[in-house]
């Protein structure tokens, strides 16, 4: 199908606002490559069809363990391999990680997400400290995500009897461009993953960032796997490389906000009931670009003013950002539903 066709076909048409695993690159491609304003136009319609456009899901991320990771992913600041300047430590207390949940919900979070810059979560007493930490956030009424690396369904299910909300695991770009960022797990790695993720009844928080070097067609293969996936993830999280000082992506220019803009609304258009995430690099971004965002049907960000280890804008400026666009913090626990695979695949086929 030529470029274009499958938009001029389909426009409008019940079949760009349905839910769908059978995308075609092409497809993905046509609209990713539309005229920037028709395609936010666009994506506007898609994301009012499934959502309410005037909330925006808030989220707070603390990093709980810093630093030392034995990976390789060539964007990241906690790689043991490379020098950069992050201040390593051990695994925070369940005090200290009540507090910080504390101070995210005075500022308008309605979930906490954790990282833990490990390369997958093992069976021992930091993992035992961590389901712990799950269920003094769920018992402050937030939802919680984690983002510890690899797990196994049994660790998932853990997760998931702890009151864990969300995983996290980005596939992070195409299947194709993967090996030049990341050698030290595998792309089917990632996915197995979030199959374990899946299998536990938790929701899905996956999606990846641009700005690493990739070219068109690896973001458009990244939007193809998840969007191909049996069921969508529930959160599609849009990273902005955010170069670090030390590693080998440092020296990668800033991705144009626009670019971002283009990102967000393609991945609002083909996961429609997705909730999708303007993730890092919101601080080299104009108000004006992340209004764009909004209107693209960006659902979420991350708020606080530290991501896990590079700076954010505060509580306050997004607050403020908010109130000039007419948007406000989605309370916790609204998409609640059951998402183990038995109970979706009726939806998949
Ligand atoms: N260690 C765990 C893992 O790799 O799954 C969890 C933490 S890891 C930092 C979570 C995700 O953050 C990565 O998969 C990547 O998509 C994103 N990320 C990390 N560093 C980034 C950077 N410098 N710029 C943008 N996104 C980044
Ligand atoms: C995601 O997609 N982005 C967040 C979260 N999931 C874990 C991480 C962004 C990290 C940005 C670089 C840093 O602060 O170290
Ligand atoms: Fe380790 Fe995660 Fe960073 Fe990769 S992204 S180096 S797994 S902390």
């Amino acid at each position: 199908m030529g470029k274009g066709s499958f938009i001029k076909q389909n426009y409008q048409e019940k079949s760009m606002t349905e839910i769908r695993s059978n995308w075609t690159k092409e497809e993905i491609a046509d609209i990713y490559h539309m005229p920037l304003l028709e395609l936010v136009y666009h994506a506007a319609g898609v994301h009012r069809k499934h959502h309410d456009p005037r909330e925006v899901q808030v989220s707070s991320l603390l990093s709980i363990k810093t630093g030392g990771c034995v990976e390789d992913c060539g964007y990241c600041s906690q790689a043991a391999r490379y020098h950069t300047n992050v201040k390593v430590h051990k695994l925070l207390s369940s005090e200290e990680v009540a507090i910080a949940a504390d101070n995210a919900k005075a500022g308008g979070a309605s979930r906490m997400c954790l990282g833990a810059a490990w390369r997958e979560v093992r069976d021992n007493k930091d993992f035992d400290k961590v389901l712990d930490m799950v269920k003094g956030i769920n018992a402050k009424g937030m939802e919680v995500c984690c983002t510890l690396g690899m797990v196994t369904e049994q660790q998932a299910q853990k997760l998931a009897d702890a009151g864990l909300y969300a995983y996290n695991h980005n596939i992070d770009t195409s299947e194709e461009f993967y090996g030049e960022v990341i050698t030290t797990r595998s792309y089917d790695d990632r996915l197995e993953t979030l199959k374990n993720v899946r299998k536990a009844g938790l929701t899905v928080c996956s999606g990846g960032i641009i700005g690493m070097g990739e070219s068109a067609e690896d973001r458009i293969g990244m939007l193809l796997t998840l969007a191909n996936l049996p069921v969508h993830p529930e959160s599609v999280p849009i990273n902005a490389l955010v170069p670090v000082e030390g590693t080998p992506l440092e020296k990668m220019e800033f991705v144009k906000a626009l670019d971002m803009v283009r990102m967000v609304a393609t991945t609002r258009v083909v996961m429609p009931g997705s909730v999708v995430r303007l993730s890092a690099g919101r601080l080299q971004m104009s108000e004006e670009a992340q209004a764009l965002c909004f209107l693209a049907g960006a659902g979420s960000i991350f708020a606080g003013d530290k991501l896990l280890t590079t700076p954010n804008p505060a509580f306050n400026e997004d607050m403020d950002l908010f109130k000039t666009l007419g948007l406000k913090p989605k309370a916790a626990f609204k998409d609640k539903k059951n998402t183990s695979l038995e109970s979706v695949s009726n939806l998949t086929n």
